[in-house]
């Protein structure tokens, strides 16, 4: 029997043993309730994983074993989302196919999860780079395009520079790239889109029934932007034409007193008068130059030119400018906009700037203060003519109704969310199934010609022309029409990799199906899933996107579910401590820099004050990553797993520490030399006997510890508080140790409840330290494998203390315990406390006057 926790002898031993019978192959007894445990699956990147990345990995480890265990079929699988621009880059940089970068760079990730023992079941690898992969993405994609949610249109995309291709909305961050930071610029192309927008009302109502993080379900909901209000028409003065706008206020409308389009819109150049013409065509053009981040950034002065044109009002017949300006998008709306400078920020901001009538139409409703703009829908309509004295919402309804009356405006709903822009003019990705044919247009690849491979080349080097490389291998795009047989060219764009991801949970459930994406009857039986973990920054893209496909997915009787992730949570990070130097006079930092990064031993030998230190995430640039395979050899697995878990709650960030890593070994010796002291034979036979022989209070109160902690324990785990299920295992352990301290041989009642606590305590630490677990059940001559064994259940009957102790207080200040049955009612608690000797010494001489019981544990005398 092992009396230490060795894991460099027994680590190595028990994953060979796991991986020699297969012991993580997904499980599937149809009379077994399910379990799905999912990781976001990774970008297998050349830097390997850090012990960053296994704080999402151990926590659903730890829920997957435990569910096994107690009894479901468990599906745990892992994959690599292997297409994108990095391992394109990379590719390009090394002169070495992405593929094989890949699959070597998986094969590392891979190698590292074995190390710290997760249990995925590897049968189920899959890399969304193969044919035998995106064979089906393409196939979805055909999905879509059959039912009208993918189409190929114009679009002003957003341009990188840098990384040469277009990048989708959600792709923009602050109006720069969010891979590389290169500010982004716009280009005209023909693009495709999948018709997201189609969605946006079931995926906003459906957000309601998940059990996501609170915050990732504010963010999808102010990503889909819903917002009810009034579109209606203005005339354009002396002329035929007309426009519409799209606002949440009608209730203002009396104050608007210029009209805004975008400098986009068609409208723009025909009601343009002659000497505005320059101006406009010049603001135009700078204009497009602009993100739409960066137009609507609240921070920007807001300019505008005159078109020289006027809008007739249709409340008041008034003649109103219409102006154009950039803070009006396009791609929102009608593209036009009723400005109201009275009770709009914006349209302050630009009346002010120019000099244009600002007009009061609504008042606050309990007089208190209310400056221009005053942009309360809680105030009183004035300045409104028939509708003055109207409070803001019923004002609303009431001018909707009077122009759905005439026939020239109606009541709306826009949403912010706009189509998922899908095209990437780059090389490392699924080819879009489409054959382009000049008689017969857009034509989609036969469903049995799938997949469209990729072709073998030599270069990667993005076109820069806004094609892919793909465009530069003719035997690859010049093709036969398969409708008419001519001459036809493929699509040359790549779909981006949030394609791969919006279904590779579906794939895990059908890995190696030749035949279809997935057997329909394979996903109902695991989807949803149940449990999903990842990083936060996958609020918005990936899960919208992955609930948008499931949901077409759904109406088509591909799967059983509204919604592919019932239960989402996101893990903390991991910070190390990086060293940084402050700058010397004349030395110029870097934007956002505080100090010049360097190497630990760099620090070492400088003076004191010049070094400081701060908590960063791990990256390789910082040179601060601490990988599995250091830990792991430093420290042991187990100890890497305790550590993660105990050193704070799952979603906090926590502070790498070698010597918090210390503490958590410290405890694994500890269970290690609990058990070596408890002789073997005790172990195996206590089960028969514990409910045969009476137990003395000693025992029943070992029993009582031992089944709060399962039932302390399996909740914890249940609920993702790790943390303090390690906790209750310390203590556990601990009050174990004490009681085998005191265990004398003839205590045979004692003997068997701390054989049921040390196979228990095994038993909860399986899924949580699986190695240990499986050396301690080896050594106490156990069958198989821990993974195999029930999970420990409690029993109510044991749950509630027989005894408690009661604090005895005097006037506030404690004086005494005693130990009395559960239970014990207010009377004999009174009369217990006031015969006390202890108590009665500090009443002595005084008048009793109250005395307060809180039963099972305190009794207040209070006495003059
Ligand atoms: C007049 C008005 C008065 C407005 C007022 C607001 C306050 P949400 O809630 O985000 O839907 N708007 C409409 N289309 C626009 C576009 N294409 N580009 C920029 N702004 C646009 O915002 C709707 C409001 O945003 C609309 O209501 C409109 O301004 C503006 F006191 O109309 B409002
Ligand atoms: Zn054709």
């Amino acid at each position: 029997m092992p009396s230490r926790y060795e894991s460099k002898s027994i680590e190595p031993k028990w994953q060979k043993k796991w991986q020699e019978v297969d012991l993580f192959r997904t499980r599937e007894e149809p009379s077994r309730p399910k379990f799905y445990g999912l990781d976001f699956f990774p970008y297998p990147s050349g830097q390997g994983l850090s012990v960053g990345h296994l704080r999402n990995y151990i926590p659903t480890d730890v829920l997957c074993r435990m569910k096994y265990m107690q009894g479901y079929n468990v599906l745990h699988p892992m994959g690599w989302d292997a297409f994108g621009l990095p391992a394109e880059n990379e590719a390009l940089a090394k002169k070495v196919h992405p593929a094989k970068l890949v699959s070597l760079y998986a094969q590392t990730y891979k190698r590292q999860m074995n190390l710290v023992g997760i249990s995925y079941d590897w049968w189920r690898e899959i890399n969304s780079s193969t044919p035998e992969y995106y064979r089906w993405t393409q196939w979805i994609f055909l999905l879509l395009y059959k039912k009208g949610l993918a189409y190929h249109a114009e679009y002003p995309a957003n341009w990188c520079p840098q990384c040469q291709t277009v990048l989708a909305n959600e792709e923009v961050e602050g109006g720069n790239c969010w891979r590389c930071g290169t500010p982004v610029t716009k280009k005209n192309l023909k693009q495709w889109f999948f018709k997201i927008t189609a969605y946006a009302e079931r995926l906003l109502q459906d957000l309601d029934e998940l059990n996501w993080p609170e915050g990732i379900k504010m963010m999808q909901r102010n990503w889909i932007g819903k917002s009810e209000g009034v579109e209606f028409e203005w005339k354009i003065a002396d002329s035929n034409l007309s426009f519409r706008t799209f606002t949440t206020r009608i209730d203002t409308v009396f104050g608007a007193t210029f009209c805004v389009l975008s400098p986009e819109h068609p409208l723009v150049l025909k009601i343009t008068t002659p000497e505005h013409r320059a101006e406009v065509e010049n603001y135009i053009e700078s204009a497009m130059r602009l993100s739409e981040q960066d137009r609507l950034a609240t921070e920007r002065p807001k300019t505008g030119v005159f078109t020289g044109a006027y809008a007739i009002h249709p409340f008041t017949g008034n003649r109103v400018p219409i102006w154009i300006a950039d803070y009006v998008l396009m791609t929102y709306g009608t593209g036009a906009i009723m400005a109201v400078p009275g009770h709009d920020e914006r349209d302050y901001d630009f009346a002010k700037r120019y000099g244009l009538e600002i007009v009061r139409v609504i008042r606050s409703a309990d007089g208190s203060p209310d400056d221009l703009p005053y942009t309360s829908e809680d105030g009183i309509m004035v300045n409104s003519g028939e509708f003055s004295e109207l409070p803001c919402r019923e004002g609303q309804k009431r001018l909707a109704e009077w122009l759905e009356e005439r026939g020239i405006g109606e009541r709306r709903v826009n949403y912010r969310l706009r189509d998922w822009l899908i095209s990437r003019q780059r090389f490392w990705g699924t080819p879009i199934p489409i054959v382009h044919c000049q008689r017969c247009g857009l034509v989609p690849v036969p469903e049995n010609e799938l997949p469209v491979r990729l072709p073998e080349i030599e270069s990667y080097e993005p076109t820069g022309t806004g094609e892919s490389p793909l465009a530069g291998i003719p035997e690859w795009v010049n093709v036969k029409c398969p409708t008419c047989g001519g001459a036809a060219r493929r699509e040359t764009d790549t779909m981006g990799t949030f394609a791969c991801s919006s279904w590779y949970f579906l794939r895990f459930c059908d890995p190696h199906n030749v035949k279809r994406a997935w057997d329909p009857e394979k996903a109902a039986k695991w989807m949803p899933v149940d449990c999903y973990v990842g990083g936060a920054e996958h609020a918005v893209m990936h899960l919208l996107y992955a609930r948008f496909w499931n949901k077409v997915f759904y109406d088509e009787g591909l799967v059983p579910c509204k919604e592919p992730f019932q239960t989402l949570r996101n893990q903390g990070m991991v910070l190390a401590l990086t060293p940084y130097r402050k700058p010397r006079e004349n030395e110029r930092l870097k934007v956002g820099e505080e100090g010049i990064l360097i190497t630990f031993e760099e620090a070492a030998k400088l003076p004191k004050e010049e070094v400081f230190y701060k908590w960063e995430k791990m990256s390789k640039s910082k040179g601060n990553v601490v990988t599995p395979d250091e830990a792991v050899d430093k420290y042991g697995a187990d100890a890497l797993r305790v550590y993660e878990l105990f050193e704070a709650p799952f979603e906090q960030t926590i502070q790498w520490s070698e010597e918090r890593v210390q503490g958590a070994i410290r405890f694994l010796h500890r269970v290690f030399k609990l058990t070596d002291d408890w002789h073997p034979h005790f172990v195996r036979d206590w089960s028969e006997q514990i409910n045969t022989v009476n137990l003395d209070a000693s025992s029943r109160e070992m029993r009582n510890i031992t089944h709060t902690t399962i039932e302390k324990v399996t909740k914890d785990i249940e609920d993702f508080s790790f943390n303090t299920a390690i906790a209750a295992l310390m203590e556990f352990t601990n009050a174990i140790t004490e009681k085998i301290r005191i265990f004398t041989p003839e205590q045979n009642s004692l003997r068997l409840a701390i054989s049921e606590a040390v196979e228990t305590l095994i038993l909860l630490l399986a899924p949580i330290a699986p190695h240990s677990a499986d050396e301690i059940w080896e050594s106490y001559g156990f069958p198989g494998f821990t993974y195999q064994a029930n999970f420990p259940k409690a029993n109510p009957a044991l749950l509630t203390k027989e005894r408690v102790t009661i604090v005895l207080q005097v006037n506030g200040r404690v004086r005494a315990n005693i130990e009395v049955p559960t239970g014990t009612s207010r009377e004999e608690l009174e009369r217990l406390a006031l015969s006390h000797e202890r108590v009665q010494q500090f009443i002595d001489g005084k008048k009793v006057q109250k005395v307060v019981v809180v039963p099972d544990k305190l009794v207040n005398v209070v006495a003059k």
